[in-house]
């Protein structure tokens, strides 16, 4: 029957932690997937979320379905994380939210709801580069997927005219996918100022933004700080998408948490919505589940955990600055590496986007243990106190050939 079923190409990211896996060498390193590592280089458990876990198991809750858009104090919750205390949608009741599969299942809500209620296009914008799953994303929900410049190789920073350029030309009215903060791959974000003007572009050409917020917190260290666009773009009156994962931010990563929202002009208008991505969400996986937003909504909604996870984030965050630190000290002081580095330490979030090259990056797997994304992404998280020397040490034979 699946006879004239062709392989397909294995994830590009989750495919590096399987050759990491397969490595036998004691000194191994895997950079590839963006998940946090401590300073072990082990997963972590975030203290807050251990002591919200405890509190919801000493109540003993049922295990009944969730309502199809979730649990509705999680979700309001969440709004409320994203779009901070003084927003006029929150504030007027008109922002739609559901729960979804982490920040990928809003994505995907998000792709099927424009898809078929968007009624002025079906073209979304993304990013080059942009997180690998986008493009499949987006195309399986029915857009048409295309990209706007981000990334300038030679400067090893945002392409801001190219950037400017491409959605000054596309057709009005697209939809166009910014990353709200810790951009993947690049590490790279636009300032302050060139947000406001990319607003300005993304009003004058009536473009539709699509937030995809999956490291609110992670950049920064601050998940008001992370969350400036969003809010920005909501001051200036424009209409958004946004898809919030608490995978990172949370350490949620496997149980599956996130958001997706639309601000609306009122809140008949958002009860329309709201019918609409029920019907969108039902025939999908009917409704959420329930433990990790039970988690999530416990820190969100509980003044003291909350201050605790805000102070864990900020720990993490810290702990990737500290690593870029010595990373770049150890290639431009230590080793005196070949080449300019600068970008490993002005870069932000989980990842650094190296510009080892492809045969680099191969090098670094077969000779040293390295394991990375062939783009020459690092996750920054994998390096520790343990391994940082080795890694310095074996980029710096990479680069010298
Ligand atoms: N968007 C971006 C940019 C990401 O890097 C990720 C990966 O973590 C996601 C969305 C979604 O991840 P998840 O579905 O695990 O929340
Ligand atoms: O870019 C990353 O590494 C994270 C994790 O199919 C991830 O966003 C990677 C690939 C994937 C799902 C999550």
């Amino acid at each position: 029957t699946w006879s004239a079923v062709p392989a397909g190409p294995p994830d590009p990211i989750l495919g590096v932690t399987e050759a990491y896996k397969a490595d036998k060498d004691p000194r191994k390193i895997n950079l590839g997937v963006g998940a946090y590592r401590d300073e072990h280089g082990k997963p972590y458990v975030l203290p807050s979320v251990k002591e919200a876990e405890a509190r919801l198991s000493a109540l003993k809750p049922d295990k009944e379905y969730l309502p199809i858009t979730g649990l509705a104090e999680f979700t309001q919750n969440a709004a409320l994380l994203a779009y901070g205390a003084d927003s006029e949608p929150l504030k007027q009741g008109s922002i739609a939210v559901a729960q979804s599969i982490s920040g990928t299942g809003a994505l995907r809500i998000g792709g099927a709801f424009l898809a078929r209620h968007y009624p002025n296009s079906k073209i979304i914008y993304l990013p080059v580069p942009s997180w690998g799953n986008h493009t499949p994303i987006f195309r399986d929900s029915g857009l048409e997927v295309r990209g706007y410049r981000y990334f300038d190789k030679k400067t090893v920073g945002l392409d801001f005219e190219g950037l400017k350029a491409d959605l000054l030309a596309a057709p009005e009215q697209s939809i166009v996918l910014l990353h709200a903060c810790a951009h993947n791959p690049t590490g790279i974000d636009p300032t302050q100022e060139q947000w406001a003007q990319i607003s300005d572009i993304v009003k004058e050409r009536k473009l539709f933004p699509f937030f995809d917020m999956a490291y609110q917190g992670f950049a920064s260290g601050s998940t008001s700080r992370d969350a400036f666009a969003v809010r920005h773009f909501v001051s200036q009156g424009h209409p958004i998408a946004l898809a919030q994962s608490f995978a990172k931010n949370m350490g949620l990563y496997g149980e599956r948490v996130g958001a997706f929202s639309l601000t609306t002009t009122d809140p008949d208008e958002k009860a329309r919505v709201d019918s609409q991505l029920k019907i969108v969400i039902r025939p999908t996986y009917s409704n959420p589940p329930l433990h990790g937003a039970r988690i999530a909504n416990k820190i969100l909604g509980d003044e003291a955990l909350y201050t605790q996870w805000e102070s864990e984030v900020k720990g993490m965050a810290n702990r990737i600055i500290s690593m870029r630190e010595k990373l770049y000290s150890a290639l431009t002081h230590d080793l005196k590496t070949p080449g300019e580095w600068g970008h490993i330490k002005s870069q932000i979030g989980m990842f650094s986007f190296t510009g080892l090259t492809p045969p680099q990056t191969k090098a670094l797997a077969e000779k040293a243990h390295v394991y990375m994304t062939a783009d020459g992404r690092i996750s920054m998280a994998g390096l520790n106190g343990g391994n940082i020397e080795y890694f310095a040490e074996s980029v710096d034979a990479a680069v010298k050939g």
